[in-house]
């Protein structure tokens, strides 16, 4: 019979094979291989006892009652979805190590005295939508009218899709007023190189970086390559060459702002015709808000400048804004307990890398768990964390649970 630790692994190796690509791991906003994953999740938590649902936006929920069913709720859970080429860890280890840790507590007998809500959340990454956090949005309010409005590459609004793609387009959606949960935890692979250079398999999670998303599109005129001598030219493609290189140049100077260019398109496309429009999605991050805030304003002020000495439309759209997010101190410091009775550990770190968390800390305090990954790697095939690391995670999930108060 393999242990809980042993059948994590599996399950991450099967997870990572449900995609909706044959060339690599995609999993994106209610797609099949996500209401795949989903399906396969649910069953999951059914073995494990647990009463499941699954909400409009494909987000699902497990709960297992503990011997007081009307206590507060502890939510454990990760997204489930992945960005494009993704590694398997990302997401549906948080997903898998919460059922691994309750599937240590059956065996071991052990009935919590609140109940545990493992949530799998749809959509974490935006890679569809570019929205981020959506299944965790929609479980602490409504999606508001402008979300839902938001429109993909094919001109689908998330609205239209959940109506029309989502399985439970009907159900009841899984939401949790304000202070309902006593709170929220997440273990999550690090995404960054500081506990393998610490030597360490895990640590805690201080708080979440802050981050905007927007979409830029700049505006020439199309003409033809070989005709249109240089300086007559409204040139949209090589207009967003030089605002991506000044959001590179704005980043390298003001460390640890980061920005980054992950996508973008040219109209008309055609390589004898000069571009007319570009549009690229900017990702800018920075610990602390007000920074990040002037960063924003820097950026647009040289975008401005550079699309007027272009002679180029400029449109700035925000997309999102996440303020940066502290851990809740005193749930830290009960998974810090546990973190250095498993590992001796003290480390704890803030995280650069977005998580759900951010926005269930709307509702509830939260904590996060990180996971040593090879060469800090993710969002990339190559994603790895050891079998020994995930073990360690789990048993540092289940000593949580286990010492957590009625
Ligand atoms: O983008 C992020 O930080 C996360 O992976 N969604
Ligand atoms: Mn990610
Ligand atoms: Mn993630």
């Amino acid at each position: 019979m393999p242990s809980p630790a042993e059948t994590a692994i599996s399950r991450l190796d099967e997870l990572g094979k449900i995609s909706d690509s044959p060339a690599h791991l995609v999993r994106t906003f209610l797609s099949p291989a996500n209401q795949q994953a989903a399906a396969r999740i649910l069953s999951w938590m059914s073995d494990l006892g647990m009463e499941t649902t699954q909400a409009p936006d494909g987000t699902v929920r497990g709960i297992l009652p503990g011997t007081q069913p009307d206590a507060a709720p502890l939510l454990i859970g990760s997204h489930y979805d992945t960005v494009i080429d993704a590694g398997k860890y990302d997401g549906a280890l948080g997903i898998i190590a919460a059922l691994a840790a309750l599937e240590t507590l059956r065996l071991e007998k052990i009935s919590l005295p609140f109940p545990v809500h493992i949530l799998g959340f749809s959509d974490e990454e935006g890679i569809r939508f570019q929205t981020t956090y959506l299944g965790s949005r929609s479980i602490t309010a409504a999606l508001d009218p402008l979300t839902l409005a938001t429109r993909d590459a094919a001109g689908i609004t998330i609205g239209h899709a959940i109506v029309t793609e989502s399985p439970t387009a009907t159900a009841a959606p899984i939401f949790y007023p304000p202070g309902t949960p006593r709170g929220y935890l997440e273990l999550h692979i690090e995404q960054g190189r500081v506990l393998e250079e610490a030597g360490e398999p895990a640590c805690v999670v201080t708080s979440i970086a802050g981050q905007s998303r927007l979409t830029i599109t700049l505006t020439g005129r199309a003409d033809h390559a070989g005709t249109t001598p240089m300086p007559l030219r409204r040139d949209a493609l090589t207009g967003s060459a030089a605002c991506i290189l000044a959001a590179e140049a704005l980043a390298q100077a003001s460390p640890p702002l980061v920005i980054t260019v992950g996508k973008i398109q040219v109209h008309p496309g055609a390589s004898n015709s000069i571009p007319q429009t570009a549009s690229f999605t900017i990702d800018l991050r920075h610990p602390d808000d007000k920074t990040r805030q002037n960063a924003l304003t820097q950026l647009h002020e040289s975008y401005l400048r550079i699309t007027d000495e272009r002679h180029l439309q400029l449109h700035w759209q925000p997309v999102q804004d996440n303020n940066a997010t502290p851990c809740d101190p005193s749930l830290t410091s009960a998974l810090l307990h546990s973190l250095t009775t498993i590992t001796g550990s003290t480390l704890a770190i803030p995280s650069g890398a977005g998580h759900d968390g951010v926005v269930v800390s709307k509702i509830c305090p939260i904590a996060m768990l990180f996971i040593r990954c090879r060469e800090g790697l993710s969002h990339h095939p190559d994603e790895y964390a050891t079998p020994e690391d995930i073990a360690t995670g789990i048993q540092i999930l289940t000593h949580f649970l286990k010492s957590q108060p009625a």
